[in-house]
């Protein structure tokens, strides 16, 4: 696996391939290990790969990111485990929306990002499957998810709006998305967000914010391609 550390050589190059990526990621999980399954079409690759090691003997717990991945879990016959069992996890792999510099992500485009925040905060190690388009010189191109209650949510997204945002609230099937923990999604599109933390920890301040979708010093490694990493410069 070549490794590689000049990021603004990858953010230029065009070839990516979810699919190969996502599989390629499959090699940081060792036999023995419980691995926190993210969320994403990326992830599916990964699980999809990692469940023939499982059908050739190798044993691994999961705990899902979202109801989703769950499901997916099953179908592939990867075992499931939970924080009840366990309180830390070896190894998490997950998606992303944005990839800075940094490593600092931008996530919940699926509206997954609580339960993606606990499982990857609980993990030893965590690494993400981004493409090429995904790795940006600032985190921003896209709204950046917050989960906030249904209880005065109409006071919460005016909250949120004082920091330079007009927060939208998401929509699925002509209804008002609600996430795998019966919360709402605000989609708030910030300018280029030259301080991630700042910024998150602002949002988290508020009340009725439950969480946002700033992953900041959270990721390990990024798995570009079959034969392209980026590891913290
Ligand atoms: C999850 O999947 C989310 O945090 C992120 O928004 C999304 C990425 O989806 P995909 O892998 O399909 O691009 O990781």
């Amino acid at each position: 696996m070549v490794e590689k550390n000049n990021y603004d050589e990858l953010i230029t190059s065009s070839d990516y391939d979810k699919k190969a990526a996502g599989e390629k990621s499959v090699d940081f999980i060792e036999d023995g290990m419980t691995i926190g399954l993210g969320s994403g079409s990326t992830v599916y690759w990964m699980m999809k790969k990692l469940s023939q090691k499982v059908e050739q003997g190798f044993q691994v717990k999961g705990i899902p990111s979202s109801q989703r991945t769950e499901r997916w879990a099953k179908e592939l016959h990867i075992p499931l485990t939970n924080f009840h069992e366990v309180q830390t996890l070896d190894l998490s792999i997950d998606g992303a929306d944005e990839i800075d510099p940094h490593l600092n992500l931008l996530k919940g485009g699926g509206g997954s990002l609580v339960r993606e925040k606990i499982v990857n905060t609980a993990s030893h190690y965590v690494v993400i499957i981004g493409e090429k388009p995904k790795l940006v010189s600032h985190l921003g191109n896209t709204a950046v998810p917050v989960e906030i209650l249904p209880f005065g949510w109409e006071m919460t997204a005016n909250y949120i709006s004082h920091f330079g945002c007009t927060p939208i609230l998401r929509q699925k099937d002509g209804d008002t998305f609600i996430s795998d923990n019966g919360n709402y999604i605000v989609d708030c599109a910030f300018e280029p967000i030259s301080n991630p933390k700042a910024l998150h920890d602002q949002l988290k301040g508020l009340v009725g914010v439950v969480e946002t979708g700033l992953f900041v010093n959270l990721a390990d490694t990024v798995v570009i391609s079959e034969d392209q990493t980026i590891n913290i410069l």
